[in-house]
Formats: C-alpha cells, sequence, structure tokens
C-alpha cells in the first residue's frame, strides 16, 4: 500500500559537504587512499581538504550518503514527502547544504552545534572511482536527546518507513536501534544501507545488533564481501548471490515482513534475495556509454533513493529496483551525488 501521508520517510545519517576534484595517483599516494573506498579521516589527512581546494579546483557539493539519497527520494515523490535527520554545525557549510536540499523539497531537521564545524568529505576521482575521506566533524554528535527531542520524536511517530545510512553506525547506534525498534514495534518499513565495507569490518557489532530490524537490506559488492570476511560466512566473498540469501535469512523482529536483501554491484546485475524465498533475482543496471558519465560519486546513494521512493510509492520489488536503477544512471551523469534540473519524469 503507497503511503500517502506527509513525510512518510524519514531518513538518518550524517550530512556532509563534499569538496571533491579530479586527482591522479600521486595525490592517492600522498594520502594513503585507495582509488575506490570510503573511509575515516585520521590526522594524516587533515591537509586533504585544503589541497583539494588550493590546488585540484575542488567542488563544494552537498553530500552525506544518506543525505543524497534522501534528496534522490524527494526528487521523485511528491511534495513533503522526506525528512532527514543528522548533525552540522552552525557555519558557512552548514548553510550551503540548506540551500542544497531546498532545491529538490527535502526537509532537514539538524542537531545543530554551536561550537563544531559541519563535516566534509573530500572526495578524489580518479576515472570511474572515486574515494572518500570523511571528516564527521559536527555529524559526530548526533545524539539520541535529538531524536527524542518533541517535534522531531513527532515526526519519527508519523513516518512509516525509515532509511538509515550505514555510516550512522559510528556516530550514534542508539538512535539507530530507536527508530528499528519504533518500526517493529509499528510494523513500518526499516531499511538499512551498508554504506561502506570498514562498516561491517569495524561496527559489526553495532550492525548486528541492528540486522533483526532490517525490513530490507542494501549494500554493494564490496561491502557484501567485507560482510561475508567479517562474519566468517562460508561462502565465497565474491558469491553475491550466496551473501544475498544469508542477509534475507538472518533472524528477524517483525515476522510480518519478510525480508529483503538487495546487492549492488557496479554496471553487473543487480542481485536480490528474499527471506524464505530460494530463487535469487537479479537485475540488469541501466547502462550509459562511458562518456556520459560524469562521476560515480553518490551512485548507489541514488540507486537507495530511487528504491525507497518505489517503496514509498507502493511499487513492486521489480519496480522499486528499476526505479533506483534509472535515479543512478540520472545521478552518475552529473557532478558529485546530484539529480538534473529540470527534473527527469521516470
Ligand atoms: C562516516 N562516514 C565515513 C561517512 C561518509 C559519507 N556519508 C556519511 N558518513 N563518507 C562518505 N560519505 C558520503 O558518501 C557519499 C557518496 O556515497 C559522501 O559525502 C558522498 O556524498
Amino acid at each position: 500500500m503507497a503511503a500517502n501521508k506527509e513525510f512518510a520517510l524519514l531518513c538518518l545519517e550524517n550530512p556532509l559537504l563534499d569538496i571533491q576534484a579530479v586527482g591522479d595517483k600521486a595525490l592517492l599516494d600522498k594520502y594513503g587512499l585507495k582509488d575506490n573506498d570510503a573511509i575515516l579521516a585520521e590526522e594524516k589527512h587533515a591537509p586533504l581538504y585544503e589541497d583539494l581546494l588550493n590546488n585540484y579546483d575542488a567542488k563544494l557539493i552537498a553530500g552525506g550518503a544518506a543525505q543524497n539519497t534522501a534528496r534522490g527520494a524527494q526528487y521523485i515523490l511528491p511534495p513533503n514527502s522526506v525528512v532527514y535527520l543528522g548533525g552540522v554545525g552552525d557555519d558557512k557549510y552548514a548553510a550551503t547544504l540548506r540551500d542544497a536540499v531546498k532545491q529538490v523539497g527535502l526537509r532537514v531537521e539538524y542537531r545543530v552545534d554551536p561550537k563544531i564545524p559541519t563535516g566534509r568529505c573530500g572526495v578524489v576521482i580518479t576515472g570511474h572511482n572515486r574515494s572518500l575521506c570523511t571528516d564527521l566533524g559536527a555529524a559526530n554528535h548526533y545524539d539520541l536527546e535529538h531524536l527524542k527531542r518533541e517535534d522531531i520524536w513527532a515526526l519519527v511517530k508519523g513516518a512509516q518507513f525509515y532509511y538509515v545510512g550505514g555510516y550512522h553506525f559510528t556516530v550514534c547506534p542508539a538512535a539507530i536501534q530507536t527508530l528499528g525498534e519504533e518500526a517493529a514495534a509499528n510494523d513500518k518499513v526499516f531499511v538499512v544501507n551498508v554504506s561502506a565495507p570498514f562498516i561491517a569490518q569495524f561496527f559489526k557489532d553495532p550492525l548486528d545488533e541492528s540486522s533483526k530490524y532490517w525490513d530490507y537490506v542494501i549494500c554493494n559488492e564490496t561491502e557484501a564481501a567485507a560482510y561475508a570476511e567479517s562474519h566468517n560466512l562460508n561462502v565465497a566473498a565474491t558469491d553475491i548471490a550466496a551473501i544475498a540469501k544469508h542477509l534475507a535469512n538472518l533472524p528477524k523482529a517483525n515476522t510480518k515482513r519478510p525480508r529483503v536483501a538487495v546487492i549492488t554491484h557496479g554496471t553487473e546485475p543487480t542481485v536480490v534475495a528474499q527471506q524464505g524465498v530460494d530463487e535469487v533475482k537479479s537485475y540488469p543496471v541501466h547502462a550509459i556509454s562511458k562518456e556520459q558519465i560524469n562521476d560515480t560519486n553518490g551512485a548507489g546513494d541514488a540507486f537507495a533513493g530511487g528504491f525507497v521512493a518505489g517503496l514509498v510509492q507502493g511499487k513492486t520489488l521489480d519496480e522499486a529496483v528499476d526505479l533506483g536503477q534509472w535515479l543512478a544512471r540520472l545521478s552518475i551523469q552529473e557532478l558529485g551525488p546530484s539529480y538534473p534540473f529540470p527534473k527527469q519524469t521516470y
């Protein structure tokens, strides 16, 4: 059944400003970055941001994985469908983010920390790869107190779909658990995106604690492999179908909804497994020529945005996957995790 209430979808994670530039191997090597990865910044990465701005003609673009997804879902859905929560500072970068979300009509309810700057993500583009290096800043201070604040809690209560970006497992697992419990207790839909291999490796415990609440779990092939390894699954790290099946069949709190696991795989077909169903399905992506690709920063977030928008609209699983692939195809033609204007329709 399609949700027709306002702000049916509530998303939570880390609002970041992307400082994105085309780089090269020398730049990656200088900071010890892999060409296609997402990491938390260490001390040695501190000069990266100025380096990108001063020497690589970096652009400032709204980012934060789940905020990109929330913008994507609102891009598709009717006005006032999506609200996004996360922590920012009281600064220029936060103002830039507020401007960017206005363009698609996404409502944001930030926890504003007056003392800590808004988080930023250094994005180094090399070919069709992107390396993400995040200094979380104020995003790291999101807390349960904000989620439980009366006006915010009313939004939580009003929503029927929750989408949590996996990067939030590094910040406030208690908020994630609270949303999971709320979803399971009220038969709402709880969607988690694993978001990065390091979440499956180093934030395994909070990730696993939340797994019983997952109605939908989304990841890509590298996150699936990291999950298989960190959980000692008895399958090859490349056997995406087997990993999808495993994820789909983990124990579940709300037994009224069979879980669905969705694994994207770059230009390879997207793999989908359903709890209790033997057959694993695969769906070809919406291919475009290499020349049409601007960059792949945010491709997975866009997929998730289209997919959850489909869920909110009450579409079938096949249709929701297709909507995800449609939005991903649009996003990779833009600079960074962005969507085309004037708006395209599906
Ligand atoms: C905690 N970390 C590392 C992060 C992120 C992140 N969003 C939230 N938390 N690291 C990178 N990103 C975002 O991922 C998007 C691409 O998928 C970047 O801001 C980028 O927009």
